[in-house]
């Protein structure tokens, strides 16, 4: 065990699928810290996800990010606030943009306003859908996953969808408080999570809910879109490596080079689960469907030391598939309700 250097840390959104992860990290490897979580308790916030560590080391603070009173009553307590909070769902975003603009963009300004207010380290964690998307090449194997060019912290914002334009947004004023008032912030972009409790609005857990209920999988278009797979434990080393070693002002990515189309995916986990690798149905493309998205994570590693621990993907989806196996009780109720909202706009093909 370390030290750490920060002892009452603020995660916000730390009743979700990655915040949560990350609180059930730093309780398990930093004794010495405090942490407050600072949750909405959204559709996609669950007090389960951290009930079993609740107590002296782990408070739960229910309230928006985006109400000032009480994000300056934590933060008055804390000296540092770690950033997950957030509207994380690019189909919901294509239907209501309301509580994006709300949660992603005035719920970070209202954090960097109290960051700022009481001199606290503030560490923003964002995604790499900011950057947009990259091409992928027919020609090379598997369509070019693992070749050509990949996003580095210089690459120009252009995000796609209502989700990725929020948070880049959230990102840019981080950047200009950093400069502007000096606010003492770092920010990562990481690639797309995988483990245990993610939502089952998401593209895995749906697929390996959808197998466990009786439902054919759903992949959007011709299932060619890549997508850069990193296990949320990684996600969250990278994030505490950057917390406690990061560079002021500076932008780290985070990736553990795991790129794969999702027709690939899709037909590991039907594989895995005893199906035939094509039983699942082909539904409406998203609109605005980002292509392919790569990380470059040079700098994370030779500036800062990191190194991903789940670099097998193939014993990582085991053990996330046998995670929603065990934990039908977690997600079952909600099953119905989530497929009935995607039926409305997705169509079989
Ligand atoms: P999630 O949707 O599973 O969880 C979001 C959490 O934030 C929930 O607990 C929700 O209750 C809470 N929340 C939402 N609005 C709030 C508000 N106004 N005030 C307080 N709490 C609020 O999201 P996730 O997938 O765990 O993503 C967490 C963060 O990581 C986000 O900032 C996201 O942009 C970023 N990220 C996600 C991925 C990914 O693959 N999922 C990849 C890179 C970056
Ligand atoms: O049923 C599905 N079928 C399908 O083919 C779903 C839900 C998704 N997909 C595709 C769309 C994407 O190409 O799978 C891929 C992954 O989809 P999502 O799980 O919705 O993730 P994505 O849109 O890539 O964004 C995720 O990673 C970056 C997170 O949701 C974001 O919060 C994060 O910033």
């Amino acid at each position: 065990m370390t030290e750490s250097p920060y002892k009452n840390i603020v995660v916000t959104g730390g009743a979700g699928f990655i915040g949560s992860n990350f609180v059930h990290y730093v309780y398990n490897n930093f004794p010495d810290v405090h942490i407050t979580v600072l949750d909405k308790l959204t559709y996609a916030g669950n007090k389960a996800n951290i009930a079993s560590i609740l107590g002296d080391r782990v408070e739960l603070v229910v309230g928006d990010i985006a109400d000032a009173d009480i994000v300056d009553q934590v933060a008055a307590k804390a000296d540092a606030i770690v950033h997950y909070a957030a509207e994380s769902h690019n189909d919901n975003s294509l239907k209501s943009q309301d509580e994006f603009i709300q949660t992603n963009f005035i719920g970070t300004y209202t954090l960097i306003q109290a960051a700022r207010k009481y001199d606290l380290r503030f560490h923003h964690v964002s995604t790499d859908e900011v950057y947009g998307d990259l091409p992928y090449r027919e020609d090379l194997p598997g369509h070019g996953e693992g070749e050509g060019e990949k996003f580095t912290d210089k690459t120009p914002y252009n995000p796609s969808s209502p989700y990725s334009s929020t948070k880049a947004a959230s990102d840019l004023i981080v950047r200009a408080w950093v400069r502007s008032f000096g606010l003492k912030a770092t920010i990562s972009n990481c690639s797309n999570n995988y483990g245990p409790y993610q939502h089952i609005e998401k593209f895995i857990p749906r697929q390996i809910t959808n197998i466990l209920s009786g439902i054919k999988p759903k992949l959007y278009g011709d299932g060619k879109n890549v997508r850069d797979w990193i296990h949320t434990e990684d996600h969250s080393s990278g994030v505490w490596t950057i917390l406690t070693k990061g560079k002021l002002g500076e932008t780290y990515l985070i990736g553990a080079d795991g790129e794969k189309n999702n027709k690939e995916v899709l037909e590991q986990i039907l594989t895995e689960m005893g199906q035939a690798s094509d039983a699942y149905d082909r539904v409406t493309d998203r609109a605005g469907h980002d292509l392919r998205y790569a990380i470059d994570n040079t700098k994370l590693r030779t500036e800062l030391g990191w190194e991903p621990k789940h670099t097998d993907f193939e014993s990582g989806l085991k053990a996330t598939i046998d995670w929603y196996r065990e934990n039908e009780d977690w997600w079952k109720a909600e099953k119905e309700a989530v497929e009935a909202k995607y039926a409305e706009t997705q169509k079989v093909l």
